[in-house]
């Protein structure tokens, strides 16, 4: 499915990269929430957590280990960080492709309301 992630992996959108492999890319949120904001996606599209299936297990754990990584890069892996994901309506998700917003960079605030 055709989403602007999609074309942000196919370079038709610009995007500022954090990370990139074969399987998952990693760039600046346009609208960051907190002083370190960015995305990670697969690039394989994935509507949403609930289309995760036990083959895409291992991307998942890579999405873990390069947040990680991002967050030892960008100097907030000491004072810490979140790894979110929204899945579905009430989550306020916007893009129906998988992603992991990685927030950090400031004392983040509660999460529900
Ligand atoms: P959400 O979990 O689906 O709500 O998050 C979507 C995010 O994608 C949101 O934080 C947007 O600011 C962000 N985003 C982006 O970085 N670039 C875009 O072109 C679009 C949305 I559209």
């Amino acid at each position: 499915m055709e989403t602007v992630f999609s074309k942000i992996i196919e370079g038709t959108i610009p995007s500022k990269k954090v990370f990139e492999n074969e399987r998952i890319l990693a760039f600046y949120d346009i609208e960051p929430a907190a002083p370190v904001h960015v995305l990670i996606i697969p690039k394989k599209f994935i509507a949403s957590m609930n289309d995760v299936t036990a083959e895409d297990l291992p991307l998942i754990g890579e999405i873990h280990a390069v947040a990680q990584q991002i967050a030892i890069e960008l100097g907030i892996a000491e004072t810490g960080y979140r790894l979110i994901n929204n899945c579905g309506p009430d989550s306020g998700q916007a893009v129906p492709h998988l992603h992991y917003h990685l927030l950090g960079g400031a004392k983040l605030g509660a999460l529900v309301g």
